[in-house]
């Protein structure tokens, strides 16, 4: 009998260990809306906690970074696309390779909320998914940026929830000026893709191929991987510690 609690002792140490042992689920996010709405600022903010006033057009920028989600380890990748139209031609590549969509507009341009239906309908398109706009299938969130200037607000809190409700899609609004949520743009995303994960029924589709095998992702299209956070962040204080000297 001892010897069975102790087996069963043994047991437990042993799965506890296979599981810390476990490499981290990784979630394959694309940043995608039209140029200067602040895909690039939500990313960065989110990545090393600063906000960037400079616009600086991105063609694609790729980073990672591991959170804790709900308790468990997860790594997340995100795919910083190209807002502008010059780059139109390279987003399916790009939209192929994702798992999960923060599809974002400025509440400041409602040019920029009309074009996410476009965006949504290319991403649909591009995972062979029904383009009913009802499609819930595809992890994905609708984000409003830029929210610390209402003064200058051209969408109405009312008309981006209703075509959420539309999508049957959560809304956020955040600013990636005053950090106003951020983290629970890409946690409450990380969710969706988690869920997806367990029920790939809904979602997390086997179309979704990893960034670098993705057989029709041309080698010059795929973005070098900016760094790992911690990596990123000891580049920067070397930098820094290269400007004081
Ligand atoms: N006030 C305010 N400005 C913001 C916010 N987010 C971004 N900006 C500014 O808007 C401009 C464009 O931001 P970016 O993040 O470069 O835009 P983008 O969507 O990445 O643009 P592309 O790379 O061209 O697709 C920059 O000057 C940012 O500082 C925000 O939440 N509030
Ligand atoms: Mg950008």
């Amino acid at each position: 009998m001892c010897s069975c609690i102790f087996l069963g002792n043994q047991k437990k140490d042993i799965m506890s260990k296979a599981k810390a042992q476990q490499p981290a689920v990784i979630h394959k996010v694309i940043m995608v809306g039209s140029g200067g709405v602040g895909k690039s600022a939500l990313t960065l903010q989110f990545m090393y906690d600063e906000f960037v006033e400079d616009y600086e057009p991105t063609k694609a920028d790729s980073y990672r970074k591991k959170v804790v989600l709900d308790g468990e380890e997860v790594q997340i990748d995100i795919l910083d696309t190209a807002g502008q139209e010059d780059y139109a031609a390279i987003r399916d590549n790009y939209f192929r390779s994702g798992e999960g969509f923060l599809c974002v507009f400025s509440i400041t341009e409602q040019e920029s909320f009309q074009a996410t239906a476009e965006f949504r309908e290319q991403i649909l398109r591009v995972k062979n998914v029904n383009s009913d706009k009802s499609d819930d299938s595809i992890p994905f969130l609708l984000v409003g940026n830029k929210a610390d200037l209402e003064d200058k607000r051209q969408v109405p809190v009312e008309e981006a929830q209703q075509r959420c409700q539309q999508w049957k899609v959560p809304y956020v609004e955040t600013s990636a000026k005053t950090r106003a949520n951020v983290d629970k743009a890409f946690y409450d995303l990380l969710r969706i893709m988690n869920k997806a994960k367990l029920n790939p029924r809904a979602g997390g589709k086997s179309n979704t191929l990893p960034y670098k095998k993705s057989a029709t992702l041309k080698s010059s299209n795929v973005p070098k991987l900016k760094a790992d956070a911690d990596e990123q962040k000891e580049i920067k204080n070397q930098q820094k510690c290269c400007i004081l000297q």
